[in-house]
């Protein structure tokens, strides 16, 4: 079994003027589909793990046979990542709401504080990375950054809101200003999906 690029499910210029449409493009065809690329090709030799979900890999990556642990962190975390985070996103802008919303509040007071919490983590990553909303293993919200491809689940944490910090996702529009990039996320958000990971994560 060979793992695929996920559809998207909408268009590269449906989440204009927060990402062009030509950074998609790239973002998709080429640098997502490198990764999924080179995790076939790392698992190539490697039957037994090509049957496994890239999460169950992960999840496990003391198990995956040394010589390809780096390329199935990579490639893996980055094929993983990339596809959390298109169905996070959405064209049309939603307010949070149902259980990650009032979570949310819970957690870090109220949603103003989430977003200010989760942006400065974002432009606080030095070089490329991820910053995270996700559950962790006592079954409460945090919000961290990760390294290069590095998935959250190798610490046993369920990511359910990601935003690629690695300047390929903003420079052809945004250069330096990671700042505006991460504002506008906030309005591309998929509601719905968060909310359905949260539900996953919690259950
Ligand atoms: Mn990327």
């Amino acid at each position: 079994m060979k793992h695929e690029l996920p559809k998207l499910s909408y268009n590269y210029d449906s989440l204009e003027p927060y990402i062009d449409a030509k950074t998609m493009e790239i973002h998709y065809t080429k640098h997502h589909k490198t990764y999924v690329d080179k995790l076939n090709s790392a698992l190539e030799k490697h039957p037994k793990l090509q049957k496994m979900r890239v999460e169950e890999l992960l999840r496990d990556i003391d198990s995956v046979p040394k010589e390809i642990r780096t390329a199935v962190v990579n490639h893996g975390g980055g094929h993983l990542n990339h596809s959390l985070f298109w169905e996070i996103l959405s064209p049309k802008k939603q307010a949070p709401y149902g259980n990650i919303a009032k979570s949310i509040e819970k957690t870090f007071g109220n949603f103003e504080n989430f977003k200010k919490q989760f942006t400065d983590i974002a432009l606080s990553k030095f070089g490329s990375g991820w910053a995270w909303l996700l559950v962790n293993n006592k079954g409460k919200l945090e919000i961290i950054s990760t390294s290069n491809q590095d998935s959250p689940l190798m610490d046993s944490k369920t990511p359910i809101l990601g935003l690629d910090v690695w300047e390929h996702a903003y420079y052809l529009k945004y250069q330096n200003r990671r700042n505006e990039y991460v504002e506008a996320f906030f309005n591309i958000i998929n509601w719905n999906k968060v909310n359905e990971l949260f539900k996953e994560a919690t259950d």
